[in-house]
């Protein structure tokens, strides 16, 4: 096993490990964990942090003081073992209220409340030291097309960030927001069902610069996506604010699996993407690397941790692999002959112009398009395969 450290920077969410197994057919198959529990495990297993949702540390409606009681335990719990918190949400899902939504429910003296809870809940924020603020819209969405007119929840959803921008921004909070995108469940339609989504939305936003993404493996593969393809384009566009690492099977529902349980492949080009900046370099993250997984109903207290323990050895695993992958020789030759560094070429020479190109015969008129039919291919599978052998450790 690989030793990790404070510095690969893991988290996990307190509904995570939390999970009691309660699914849509069945009731819990385990006890409470506690979130002293909790943070100390999570240290043990060498995890820099813990992330929760206002009503995972707190019952909703609670008195302030069993509020204050568990704010002041968790902090506790925090400085004795070096744990941080470096994001916290809210839940605008479980309760009765938000059953059409919080920021954009049919009803405005919900949404009202919902931006309350918010507020709330950013102050939180402030006070743990939690930098970035994750945005999940599960409610928010529809099951009928007549029931919701999308382009008004789509105002009242940029009125609330927009609102929740001038917050932070007015107590000079040093924190930013990153909306999780999923498609679907618990409602039919989710808006921001896709990371492209999302990103688009946020051009809309009076403060675009502190609003993000934090997308969810399982969530973009439930959409049938390319999760690796989806994160380098948030990360092209400067808007990979946090992540929600998982595994997940297909276009069913959000299994929420352990890390790399799912699709191995783009597990291994993900975190190649993540630490290397994927096969051209660039910018890499520099985030939590955050575990957002459900330890299955089957397993008991043991399983928990092991589940939890097995996020953190796949990616570490597979980050080991990506790195041999790299140093291969003769991956470094297969890679230049299928011309993946080309790519990073500018396709118009310096200062040449559109009347440059079309003056360059060689470009269009003597080009010989005819050599491509039977000619050098390209190499792109035996290039897989050779991440695939370095994947199992076959190399
Ligand atoms: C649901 C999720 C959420 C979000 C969380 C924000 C309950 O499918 O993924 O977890 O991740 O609300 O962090
Ligand atoms: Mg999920
Ligand atoms: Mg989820
Ligand atoms: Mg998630």
């Amino acid at each position: 096993a690989i030793t990790p450290t404070p510095a690969d920077k893991f988290s996990f969410g307190l509904w995570t490990i939390g999970y009691n197994g309660a699914d849509p057919f069945g009731g819990p198959t385990r006890p409470p964990l506690d979130v002293v529990d909790a943070v100390e495990n999570l240290a043990k297993i060498g995890a820099y942090g813990l992330t929760f949702h206002d009503n995972d540390l707190f019952p909703f409606g609670c008195t302030e003081e069993k509020r204050r009681s568990q704010i002041d335990r968790v902090k506790q719990a925090c400085a004795d073992t070096g744990l941080i918190i470096p994001m916290i949400t809210t839940n605008l899902f479980s309760e009765p209220v938000f059953k059409d939504g919080g920021f954009t429910s049919n009803d405005r003296s919900v949404r009202r409340f919902a931006l309350r809870k918010v507020l709330r809940n950013l102050d939180l924020a402030a006070e743990l030291g939690a930098k970035t603020f994750v945005m999940w819209g599960g409610r928010e969405g529809a099951e009928y097309d007549s029931a919701k007119d999308i382009r008004s929840a789509l105002s009242r959803y940029r009125e609330a960030v927009n609102l929740l921008g001038d917050y932070v921004t007015d107590k000079g909070y040093d924190i930013r927001f990153a909306i999780e995108p999923k498609p679907n469940e618990p409602r039919g339609d989710i808006l921001l069902p896709t990371v492209g989504h999302a990103m688009a939305f946020i051009t809309t936003l009076e403060r675009p610069e502190i609003v993000g993404v934090n997308p969810e493996v399982g969530h973009e593969q439930m959409a049938g996506l390319n999760f690796a393809a989806g994160i380098a384009q948030a990360l092209y566009q400067g808007k990979l604010f946090h992540i929600d690492l998982n595994g997940q099977r297909g276009i069913k529902y959000d299994q929420d699996l352990v890390f790399g349980h799912g699709d191995l492949h783009n597990a291994f080009a993900l975190v190649d993407l993540l630490e290397n900046g994927g096969p051209n370099g660039g910018q890499a993250y520099d985030g939590p690397r955050h575990f957002d997984y459900k330890p299955s109903r089957t397993e008991d207290i043991t399983g928990v941790w092991d589940s939890a323990k097995a996020n953190i050895q796949t990616y570490l695993l597979l980050k080991e692999r990506a790195k041999a992958f790299r140093a291969d020789p003769e991956v470094q030759q297969m890679l230049a002959a299928a011309k993946v560094p080309d790519l990073a070429l500018p396709t118009l020479g310096e200062g040449e112009s559109y009347d440059d190109l079309l003056a360059d015969r060689a470009s269009y008129e003597d080009f010989d398009t005819d050599a491509y039919f039977g000619g050098k291919g390209f190499g792109f599978v035996r290039l897989q395969q050779l991440a695939l052998e370095h994947l199992l450790g076959a190399r």
